[in-house]
């Protein structure tokens, strides 16, 4: 009895050792420097040396902060994820177990490719560069900027500035999950945000949830670029993420999609928002299926269900979407302006739910809202209560539950990136007889009841008023919040 219960317990601390340990890293480090707690996490410029020296379900929990691919100039280093660990950011540097975290405040950890001289020009070419990786390898909490990579493009260089997914070559396979993060202010030839190669038979696929990628460059791809050419498999899963503003100043501001040469680029999209992005053709999307030695083979033909296309412009053809050889774009419950979209660069399909209507975003000139911080309640790309978006989703899409917000959907889920916040939001200054007020910025219906919060700035601060059925204001009466 004794023996198999010594066994039993070996056995019970062999499977504790599986499920992992926490590794913590800060800024500067503290105590023992030996990233065991955060009284003794290792310093930022060492997170690379503990991801690599993480085993089999270990996690890496990253205080707020600003972390270098380097502290030297060499461009050629960036981060990079592995198979079966975890890094989560964002953290304040306390918690304890990881449901403390709180992201609806914002992302607080960055990952810069931002070294040398002040500017972009002697930047990493990768924030993150990948390779080898299934979907085990998750990254999930962080602010992704600042990388370069304007070379000449070659199969492998000047590809993917933010996080450059290589699963290039026959049996290769780069699939990383990318959750919670922030892509911006990334440059490359192609793929500025993201580039996945799946170039030449291999397979590059990532899981991409809960995601803003904004303000990213290049020629061609600029938010993402997914690369199946050859026999190759480039099919990312999007779901709950916002495209916005990154421009191309060649084909494809928003994601460009190459199956050509019998390759695969099929992406599945969900709850995504594209705005803003801008192109010479397909300010939105490229769906090609060009051979790069002429003709068209294989597959180009991205899926989106309960999607945003609005904004997107091109100063040639296609302002939303662009296709090129046959290639394919299907759409379903999808709010999606098709002025100027001319045939062949037209929606496969019955093209069910569909609405072309403007989405009521609350600011389309402020993604990030007043606050200045992506991912929170504030999100110019939130929709007004009166939206036509609202519970307008595909019945059939019930996960996840929460939006790009943390908040919680209801209902049939609205079509894009948000859903609906029905409650109204008080800052200083504002007055129930204005409209500007309004969270959603819609004019205020002759009566409302519902939840009001009240700014924390205000004199009676971070005071949430539930007021379902309790307090009713008629249009007319002032609510005067002060100072
Ligand atoms: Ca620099
Ligand atoms: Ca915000
Ligand atoms: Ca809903």
């Amino acid at each position: 009895m004794k023996l198999s219960f010594i066994i039993f317990t070996l056995l019970q601390l062999i499977q504790m050792n599986a499920y992992g340990a926490i590794r913590y890293v800060t800024p500067a480090g503290a105590g023992a420097q030996n990233a065991t707690s955060w009284a003794n996490a290792a310093p930022g410029g060492n997170l690379q040396s503990v991801i690599n020296g993480a085993i089999a379900g270990d996690e890496i929990w990253v205080a707020a902060g600003t972390y270098y691919t380097t502290a030297g100039t060499n461009r050629n280093i960036s981060f990079s994820l592995r198979n079966n660990i975890t890094i989560y950011g964002s953290f304040a540097g306390t918690e304890t177990t990881l449901s403390q975290r709180n992201l609806l405040s914002g992302l607080t950890s960055i990952l810069s490719g931002e070294i040398g001289v002040a500017g972009n020009s002697d930047n990493s070419y990768h924030t993150i560069s990948n390779a080898n990786l299934n979907n085990t390898a998750i990254i999930d909490g962080f602010i992704i900027r600042d990388a370069n990579d304007e070379r000449t493009a070659t199969i492998t260089d000047g590809l993917g500035g933010g996080i450059y997914n290589n699963g290039s070559n026959p049996g290769n396979i780069c699939s990383p999950t990318i959750r919670n993060c922030l892509i911006m202010n990334n440059h490359a030839t192609f793929g500025g945000g993201i580039f996945n190669s799946g170039y030449n038979g291999g397979t590059a696929s990532p899981v991409i949830l809960n995601c803003v990628i904004t303000n990213n460059t290049a020629n061609g791809g600029a938010g993402i670029d997914n690369f199946g050419l050859l026999n190759g498999n480039a099919s990312p899963t999007i779901t709950n993420c916002v495209i916005c503003n990154n421009h191309a100043s060649g084909r494809a501001g928003g994601m460009y999609c190459w199956g050509g040469n019998s390759g695969n680029t099929n992406p599945t999209v969900i709850n995504t928002s594209f705005v803003k992005n801008t192109a010479v053709d397909g300010g939105g999307v490229v769906c090609d299926r060009l051979n790069s030695g002429g003709g068209s083979s294989g597959n180009s033909n991205p899926n989106f269900r309960n999607c945003i296309f609005w904004g997107n412009t091109a100063s040639g053809t296609g302002p939303q979407f662009f296709i090129l050889g046959g290639a394919t774009f299907t759409a379903t419950y999808t709010d999606i302006n098709l002025t100027g979209q001319t045939s062949p660069h037209i929606i496969s399909g019955a093209g069910t739910g569909n609405i072309n209507t403007d989405p009521m975003f609350t600011d389309i000139n402020l993604g990030e809202g007043p606050d200045g911080i992506w991912m929170t309640y504030d999100d110019g790309l939130g929709i007004a209560i009166n939206s036509l978006n609202i519970n307008a989703g595909d019945p059939a899409i019930t996960t996840p539950v929460s939006d790009l917000s943390g908040y919680t959907r209801t209902g049939i889920f609205d079509i894009g990136a948000y859903e609906c916040r029905r409650y109204v939001f008080i800052g200083p200054g504002d007055q129930w007889t204005t409209d500007a007020h309004w969270d959603v910025g819609f004019v205020p219906p002759s009566m409302y009841i519902g939840t009001i919060i009240i700014d924390a700035d205000c004199a009676k601060q971070a005071l949430t008023l539930d007021i379902q059925s309790q307090l009713i204001i008629n249009s007319g009466k002032v609510l005067t919040v002060t100072e």
